[in-house]
């Protein structure tokens, strides 16, 4: 790889994410210049945490001072389109948080001003840089399974089953209009697509809220949909934040005319494959071999890698892209707005309790 001189980061959000973004920089070789928080008394004690000189509120002030080469948008999603156009104004790199914005129109905007800037534009679906990820994606890629004829699994979290648990997600105005979906739903829905390079043509879908936690117009806690891809493979997936006992449980499974995977991840160094002499477990090492899976080993096999190992491994490829030379595989701004599609077919259909087309 090019070498490209340590880059400099700013970080906008001191939450659970700002945190995992700041951690994968200082791993993947950059600098955490600067730190913008939603309060002062929140950006210091971010700034002091992570040893960052820098800190404000203000984001403008921020990059005015630090001029970073890249700016990680780690906020609450009805923000994001504003600060991402702070970043792109000043020539910086960016990341935003998934879902890049609160509806299609946004992020088709946040796309095209990234693009006319020419600048490296990435969505963290971090999920992608599971070895066991890359390496179903190059066995259903090769095409010796056959043809995939079905996509099914599910996304399953429960911490907000407690009729009382709130959070930001769940206020209309500033998680946007969507909450388990946009939040989750769309991370499977990218897996789906990355692993197959195929498209969800056209969907059905229901949505369900549990709870409404004090709000007005609660948003959805629940939803499950059957949808068809344009290659003619048939899928379902099952969405909820209120699955008691189930904390982040994104399952995968590909089946083909030869063979069928299963990727779990709450058990990320394993890939399921199951043909007619019976199943195994691949594990990540001697049993993924593809050199798009093995290039994402950092530990020795049985040395359990996980969810910040696939931030740090994002980053990293930022920093390829940033040095001219982007990696396959690399989730942009085109597939967070792809992703807000997605999440708009679903609420087409739920709204018309009939099958919608996707984008
Ligand atoms: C909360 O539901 C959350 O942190 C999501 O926002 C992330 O995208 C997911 O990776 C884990 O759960």
């Amino acid at each position: 790889m090019t070498r490209f001189a340590s880059p400099r980061s700013v970080i906008v959000g001191t939450g659970f994410m700002g945190e995992v973004h700041q951690r994968a920089v200082r791993r993947a070789g950059g600098r955490v210049v600067g730190v913008v928080g939603h309060t002062e008394e929140g950006a210091q004690r971010a700034a002091q945490a992570w040893q960052v000189e820098l800190a404000s509120t203000s984001l403008a002030a921020v990059l005015e001072s630090s001029r970073p080469d890249l700016v990680h948008i780690c906020t609450p999603n009805a923000l994001h389109t504003e600060q991402v156009g702070f970043a792109l104004e000043a020539g910086a790199h960016v990341i935003c948080e998934k879902p890049l914005g609160v509806n299609s129109a946004e992020t088709a905007a946040m796309l095209k001003a990234a693009q006319a800037r020419g600048v490296v534009h990435a969505v963290p679906f971090a999920y992608r840089f599971y070895g066991a990820v890359r390496e179903l994606r190059a066995r259903v890629r090769d095409g010796a399974a056959g043809r995939v004829s079905l996509l099914h699994g599910c996304y399953l979290q429960d911490w907000l089953a407690d009729r009382n648990a709130t959070n930001w997600r769940a206020v209309p105005d500033v998680g946007g209009p969507s909450r388990t979906f946009a939040d989750i739903g769309i991370h499977w829905c990218d897996l789906a697509e990355f692993v197959t390079g195929d498209r969800i043509s056209e969907l059905v879908a229901t949505a369900a809220t549990v709870h409404d936690r004090g709000v007005a117009q609660p948003t959805e806690d629940l939803v499950a949909l059957v949808f068809r891809t344009a290659g003619g493979a048939t899928g379902s997936l099952r969405v909820s934040q209120v699955s008691w006992g189930r904390k982040n449980r994104l399952e995968l499974f590909v089946d083909t005319e030869q063979t069928s995977y299963g990727f779990e991840q709450e058990r990320p160094d394993r890939l399921w494959m199951g043909t007619a002499e019976g199943s195994v477990g691949l594990e990540r090492g001697a049993g993924f071999t593809s050199p798009d899976a093995r290039r994402l080993d950092r530990v020795p096999a049985g040395h359990p890698q996980g969810y910040q190992d696939c931030f740090d491994a994002l980053v990293a490829d930022v920093y390829r892209a940033i040095a001219g030379e982007p990696p396959d595989g690399l989730p942009t701004f085109a597939d967070g707005h792809r992703a807000a599609v997605i999440t708009e077919a679903v609420f087409a259909s739920v709204a018309s309790g009939s099958w919608a087309p996707v984008g």
